[in-house]
């Protein structure tokens, strides 16, 4: 049974909680401020080697409200970074995912915590299927906008955030100075952890989707509501279901974030080093 955390208690102020954490997090860290954020996803862990010099690495559970990652043998851990340009980024490599059934509020906390200490700027990058046949494996792709099929939204309450322009166009444009020929895409966040069918595939397809995946378009919208400026990158690391005429692996989706691992962290890196 999973410990309960501070996020799970019905009187607990989210944003309460992320103040908390980032509190911890300047403390662990000895860094006061982090100007930017970042979240690596499947295949694009790399980056953090890459885009400066670490100072500091916490491992996530000594944090109020994060949790321990859901695949045995990996330790979540939060990574300060100093940037090249003087400023200090955060690694967030323990994601929560909406799958895992604890709540949207804990999905979330990460990328609360990054506002609250500091960041201005949040970089969700992920895995996820491709819609588009002439992505193959290993191809990044920048978010453009997205359609959320969870069903569920971080917000509470009467809160009602506007989304134009979520995946900031500014962030875009900045990211293919870096490589002029990056493709874009509407990301279409389903549940999981199954992944689609063909036909929910070619539903996603009707309705203007060109990636599936499991977690950002919520932590997106977190990061708006925070103030935040959002950049998406999607790995993609199979066709999605049916778009192949081969089922998907978990293992092939592996190894294809693996073999891209590579020149996506650079690609992200080089990214970075201009926001
Ligand atoms: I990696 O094909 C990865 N994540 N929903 N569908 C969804 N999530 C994914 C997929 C996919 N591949």
């Amino acid at each position: 049974m999973a410990e309960a955390s501070i996020l799970d208690i019905p009187e607990t102020d989210p944003f309460d909680a992320a103040r908390q954490a980032a509190e911890q997090i300047a403390e662990k860290t000895g860094v006061a401020h982090h100007d930017i954020a970042l979240t690596l996803g499947s295949g694009w862990g790399k980056a953090a080697d890459l885009i400066g010099e670490t100072v500091a690495t916490v491992p996530a559970t000594e944090i109020v409200g994060f949790r321990k990652p859901a695949l045995d043998g990996h330790v979540g851990t939060l990574r300060s970074i100093a940037l090249p340009n003087g400023k200090h980024a955060l690694v967030i490599g323990a994601r929560t995912h909406f799958y895992e059934g604890h709540g949207v509020r804990h999905v979330v906390h990460s990328v609360r915590a990054a506002a609250a200490a500091g960041a201005s700027v949040m970089v969700l990058t992920n895995g996820a299927g491709g819609i588009k046949p002439h992505w193959t494996p290993g191809t990044p792709v920048l978010i453009g906008d997205h359609i959320n099929l969870t069903a569920s939204s971080p917000l509470e309450g009467a809160t009602f955030v506007d989304l134009t322009d979520l995946y900031s166009a500014r962030l875009r444009d900045l990211a293919r100075t870096v490589e002029p020929g990056l493709d874009e895409g509407v990301y279409v966040q389903f549940r999981g952890p199954h992944y689609e069918t063909p036909a929910e595939v070619q539903y996603a397809k009707t309705i203007g989707g060109h990636i599936v995946g499991m977690s950002t378009a919520l932590e997106a919208i977190a990061a708006r509501q925070a103030g935040m400026e959002v950049l998406g990158l999607s790995l993609i690391t199979n066709l999605a279901a049916g778009i192949s005429p081969t089922p998907l692996s978990h293992a092939e989706v592996i190894g294809a974030g693996r073999a891209a691992e590579p020149v996506i962290s650079a690609l992200l890196a080089q990214i970075v080093g201009r926001l």
